[in-house]
């Protein structure tokens, strides 16, 4: 099945850390990178290093979650404040299987349309996935730089 993962880092060596999780990764397709002003959290952040994936999977929705969260703990993540600097962060986006609504896991992910992190990338890739004018939703200012 096909899944559309968002990764993000903005502490550490934030390419490294980006690579590292994508090589461990079925990649059908890899977006641009962009360096993106913070959104939410603490203020005086660095900025973020974010990509968008589509990966090719045979995991659940539940387990391809639990397999971002292992992502995030081989680059040594440590969980603080909500929306704090990170390391890693994996966020699913969209599962071919379906929508999910549990506590801890929404698909779609309930607030990509606002964060432009995530909706440039993603429509580089998969632009039959955003709406046409997402741009005038979304919020953060993001520049692409160098490919991984
Ligand atoms: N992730 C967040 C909160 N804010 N801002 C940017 N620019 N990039 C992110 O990946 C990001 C964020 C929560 O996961
Ligand atoms: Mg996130
Ligand atoms: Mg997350």
């Amino acid at each position: 099945m096909k899944a559309y993962l968002s990764l993000g880092s903005n502490i550490g060596d934030r390419r490294a850390l980006l690579r590292e999780a994508v090589s461990s990764l079925r990649v059908v397709q890899l977006s641009p990178v962009y360096e993106t002003e913070p959104v939410g959290g603490p203020p005086g952040q660095q900025k973020y290093l974010n990509i968008v994936v589509e990966i090719e999977t045979d995991l659940t929705p539940r387990e391809l979650l639990g397999a971002c969260h292992r992502l995030e703990a081989a680059a040594d993540r440590v969980r603080g404040e909500r929306w704090g600097p990170r390391t890693l962060d994996v966020d699913i986006l969209w599962h071919e299987s379906g929508p999910v609504d549990e506590p801890d896991l929404i698909l779609p992910h309930p607030r990509m349309q606002e964060r432009r992190f995530v909706m440039a990338p993603l429509a580089d890739i998969a632009p039959g996935m955003v709406q046409p004018d997402w741009d005038d939703h979304a919020e953060g200012r993001v520049d692409q730089v160098d490919p991984l």
